[in-house]
C-alpha cells in the first residue's frame, strides 16, 4: 500500500501508541488529505501498558496551507477584470461545504461562470444565475479566461481544449497533482491554497478592481447559463416514457422530486447531476479518483455514522454493489442501527466495460454481437432478498412505472429505522 498512501508505519511499542495515531491523523487530515496506512502487530497489543498513554487530546495540528500568495491573486484578479468570457471551472471545491457560498458569491458579484465540471461534490448551486452547466469541453473555445480549482483531470484533450489565447489557471490544495504520475495540463499560473481562502482573496481583490462589467460579457453568461438549463429540460423531456427500464436520467429526476429535503446520496456513478441537480452543500457525494468500485455503500455507512443528516442513499450498479461486499455492510449496518436507503441499478453487466471495448474497438466482434463474453454479471440472484436475509426491507422494480411509489415507500421505511434496498431493473 505505499504507493497509495501519504504514510505508513508499523507500531513498534505500545509506548509509542499515542505519538503515532498523533501523527497519522495530523497527516491523513494535513491538506491535500489523504489516507495513512498503520499496521498494529498482535504482539504489541497484547503487552500491557499503562492506560493513562492513551486519553490525552491530540497534540499535533494538521496542516492546513497557508492563504493564497498575494501576486498570484492579484494576476487571477487581473485576468478577471480583463475578460470577456471568464469561468471557474470546479471538481471538488464543495468538499469544504462552506466553500459553495463564498463560490455562489465570488461568482454573482464579480459577474463570472461557474462549471462543476466531473463533479465529486456540490460545489456550487445550480440554481444559480451564472452556473453553465456540468461539462466544460462543449463551452472551452468561447472561454478567454478559465480558473480550475481542485480539478484533477482540468479537461480531456481529446475532448476539447483551452484556446491558445486564453489565460489558463489551475489553483487548489494539490494545484499540480504533484502525487500522480503524469499529467501535463497546461497552467499559466498556479496558486496552491485551499478553495476557501481562495476565493474570499479573489473576492477582496475584485472588490477594489470596482470595474464595471460589460453589457457583452452579462449577456454572455445569461445565454450560456440559460442553454445548459435548457439542454438539461431536453434531456429529462428526451426521457420521458409511461414504462420501459429505468435510466439513470429518470432515476436521478425522480429522485431530485421525490427524495427529502435533507437527503445525502452517494453515487456510484448511476446519477446523472444534471437530472439531479443536488444544491445542498455537503448533500452529495461521487466516485472518488482512485475509483476503486464498492466505494458507495460502505462510505454512506461511514457517513451516516458521523451525522445526524439524512436519508442517506447509496445509488450503485450492480457490479459496483457486490464489491462493496454487501453483508459486511448491511451487518455494519445492523450492528450500529443504521438505516441507509441502497438502490441497486441491476443492469446485469459491468456495462462501463462494455463501454470501454466499445469506445477502443467500435468494429470490433464484441461491439458488433452486443456483448462481450467476460462483462456478465448474470446469475447475481435477488439482491433484494440478501436484503431481507439481513432484517432489512427488499424490493424490486422492474418499470420505471412503479419507481415513484416504490421511492416513497423506501424513504417512509428508513425514516422509520430499517433499512431498504430497491433492485432496479436498469438497461
Ligand atoms: C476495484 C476495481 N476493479 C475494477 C474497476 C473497473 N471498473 C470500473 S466500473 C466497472 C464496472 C462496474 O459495473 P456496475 O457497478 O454494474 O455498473 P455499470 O458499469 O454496469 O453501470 C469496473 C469493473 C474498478 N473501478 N475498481
Amino acid at each position: 500500500v505505499r504507493q497509495l498512501v501519504k504514510w505508513d508505519y508499523e507500531l513498534r511499542s505500545g509506548i509509542q501508541l499515542r505519538e503515532v495515531i498523533d501523527r497519522a491523523i495530523a497527516v491523513a487530515m494535513s491538506i491535500p488529505c489523504g489516507p495513512v496506512y498503520l499496521s498494529l502487530p498482535r504482539e504489541v497489543l497484547a503487552a500491557d501498558y499503562p492506560s493513562k498513554r492513551f486519553i490525552e487530546q491530540p497534540r499535533i495540528s494538521p496542516a492546513f496551507k497557508a492563504g493564497p500568495n498575494s501576486d498570484g491573486v492579484d494576476t487571477l484578479a487581473g485576468a478577471f477584470v480583463a475578460a470577456r468570457h471568464p469561468v471557474i471551472v470546479t471538481t471538488s471545491s464543495g468538499r469544504d461545504p462552506s466553500s459553495v457560498s463564498l463560490l455562489n458569491e465570488l461568482a454573482r458579484r464579480h459577474s463570472i461562470g461557474i462549471v462543476e465540471s466531473r463533479s465529486r461534490y456540490v460545489n456550487a448551486s445550480r440554481s444559480h444565475p451564472f452556473h453553465l452547466g456540468y461539462d466544460i469541453e462543449p463551452l472551452i473555445d468561447d472561454i478567454d479566461v478559465l480558473c480550475f480549482v481542485d480539478c484533477d483531470v482540468p479537461w480531456i484533450p481529446a475532448l476539447g481544449n483551452p484556446r491558445m489565447d486564453a489565460f489558463v489557471a489551475q489553483c487548489g490544495s494539490a494545484p499540480l497533482a504533484e502525487r500522480y504520475p503524469m499529467r501535463s495540463h497546461r497552467s499559466d499560473l498556479t496558486i496552491a491554497a485551499n478553495a476557501v481562502e481562495l476565493f474570499s482573496a479573489l473576492d477582496a481583490v475584485l472588490d477594489r478592481h470596482g470595474k464595471p462589467i460589460t453589457s457583452e460579457r452579462l449577456e454572455w453568461l445569461n445565454r450560456t447559463a440559460d442553454s445548459s438549463r435548457r439542454s438539461t429540460a431536453e434531456k429529462i423531456e428526451a426521457d420521458r416514457s409511461d414504462g420501459g427500464l429505468i435510466s439513470k436520467v429518470y432515476l436521478s429526476n425522480c429522485l431530485s422530486l421525490l427524495a427529502p429535503e435533507s437527503t445525502v446520496i452517494f453515487s456510484e456513478y448511476w446519477i446523472d447531476r444534471e437530472a439531479l441537480a443536488p444544491t445542498e452543500p455537503g448533500s452529495y457525494f461521487d466516485l472518488p479518483a482512485a475509483g476503486g468500485l464498492g466505494w458507495a455503500l460502505p462510505a454512506a455507512i461511514g457517513h451516516l455514522r458521523c451525522t445526524t443528516r439524512g436519508p442517506v442513499v447509496a445509488v450503485v450498479g450492480d457490479g459496483a454493489f457486490i464489491f462493496s461486499n454487501p453483508l459486511a455492510c448491511f451487518q455494519a449496518m445492523a450492528a450500529n442501527d443504521l438505516s441507509i436507503l441502497t438502490i441497486v441499478c441491476n443492469n446485469g453487466r459491468w456495462g462501463a466495460v462494455d463501454r470501454a471495448t466499445e469506445w477502443m474497438y467500435p468494429r470490433g466482434s464484441a461491439t458488433e454481437n452486443l456483448s462481450s463474453p467476460l462483462s456478465q454479471l448474470e446469475g447475481a440472484g435477488s439482491f433484494e432478498g440478501v436484503m431481507a436475509a439481513c432484517g432489512g426491507v427488499g424490493l424490486r422494480v422492474e418499470d420505471r412505472s412503479e419507481l415513484p411509489d416504490a421511492l416513497a415507500q423506501a424513504f417512509e421505511i428508513v425514516g422509520s429505522g430499517r433499512p431498504c434496498l430497491l433492485n432496479l431493473i436498469c438497461p
